[in-house]
């Protein structure tokens, strides 16, 4: 039996690679080359199976270019790479990789959200420039976290997750804005009440953002939003660069019309706004928010497992466009 061909897109874990061999002639990148729209295009043309991250578009064009195409398997939980109506369109299989990293990123938000309030990167930094000659009352003074009241924005499994660790760990008073609202018992169990965006920002001490990429959520945050924010509140974004309107929020933090913020994402990334590598009141992580040895290994596996299911027994895990199952004339 002829085996698929697939190509692995990025660099990954030895064992993720020795697993997908077992089943298919793989084309990697262990050297994890910058390939360029065209290049990934012209390398996956006679390929049956894509294993992306989130930094692979795959688009309309992409896909016109590789017919033999029949499923990319994301290993990030977050899909804003995949055009998915045109995937449907060509009968291309989209996965991605939920639940695995919902706990361990709602441990990364929260860090980043007790790093960027009691602004420890900041101190770190001075301690480490030799600044720290005596003790002072207000040195570093930052704001509680215990007791506060935390407003997410994106309240799905990631969000829920830190909401948990809010009300349950630290006694805070967690309210939460999304499409669409809780069922009073999740709403219960994350100890969350539901409040509008506007009233969110007003009120909250600390504004985390989870919620998904899409043309409508780019720029949830911009100056407007901040103008609304206490002078005194913090910002975290877990989500996807985009979601905030960095030089907007560059601009608020120059102006301390808001106290920090701590960021794991940003809008053009790996670039970072020049405005926010110039105040000392945030804290700059690069897209780390799962990136735990374990976590990252159970997401590797979970595109994988989509991608063996998928192309040896037409089955899918994950899947974001089921109806492309049974429907592809040859999965
Ligand atoms: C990934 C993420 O590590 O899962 C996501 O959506 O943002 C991260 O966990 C990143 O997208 C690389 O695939």
């Amino acid at each position: 039996m002829t085996r698929a061909k697939i190509l692995v897109a990025r660099a990954v874990f030895p064992e993720t690679l020795a697993k997908l061999e077992q089943h298919f002639e793989v084309e990697a990148n262990q050297s994890d080359a910058d390939w360029g729209p065209a290049e990934l295009a012209a390398r996956l043309k006679d390929k049956s199976g894509a294993f992306t991250t989130g930094t692979e578009r795959i688009d309309a064009a992409l896909l016109a270019a590789c017919p033999q195409l029949k499923i990319c398997a994301n290993m990030a939980v977050g899909y804003n790479n995949f055009d998915v109506d045109a995937m449907t369109a060509r009968g291309v299989l989209a996965t991605n990789a939920p639940d695995v990293l919902t706990e361990t990123t709602a441990d990364f938000g929260f860090a980043l959200l007790m790093a960027t309030a009691r602004r420890i990167c900041e101190s770190e930094h001075s301690l480490r420039r030799g600044e720290w000659k005596k003790w002072r009352y207000d040195m570093f003074a930052g704001s509680d976290v215990h007791g506060s009241t935390m407003g997410i924005i994106g309240m799905g499994r990631i969000g829920q997750a830190i909401a948990r660790r809010g009300a349950l760990g630290f006694g805070m008073k967690v309210i939460y804005h999304n499409r669409s609202r809780l069922a009073p018992d999740l709403e219960a169990r994350c100890g969350a009440t539901y409040a509008s965006k506007e009233e969110l920002l007003r009120t909250a001490d600390h504004v985390v953002l989870v919620v998904p990429y899409s043309a409508a959520s780019h720029h949830t945050i911009g100056a407007a939003e901040l103008a609304l924010m206490k002078p005194t509140a913090t910002l975290v974004n877990i989500a996807r660069g985009g979601i905030v309107d960095d030089a907007a929020l560059a601009q608020a933090l120059k102006d301390k019309r808001i106290a920090a913020a701590g960021l794991d994402v940003f809008e053009g990334e790996p670039k970072v706004h020049p405005g926010l590598l110039e105040v000392p009141n945030v804290v700059l992580t690069p897209h780390i928010a799962s990136a735990t040895v374990p976590t990252r290994r159970a997401m590797a596996d979970l595109a994988a497992d989509n991608l063996i299911a998928y192309l040896t027994r037409g089955e899918a895990l994950t899947p974001l466009n089921p109806s492309v199952i049974g429907a592809s004339a040859n999965p």
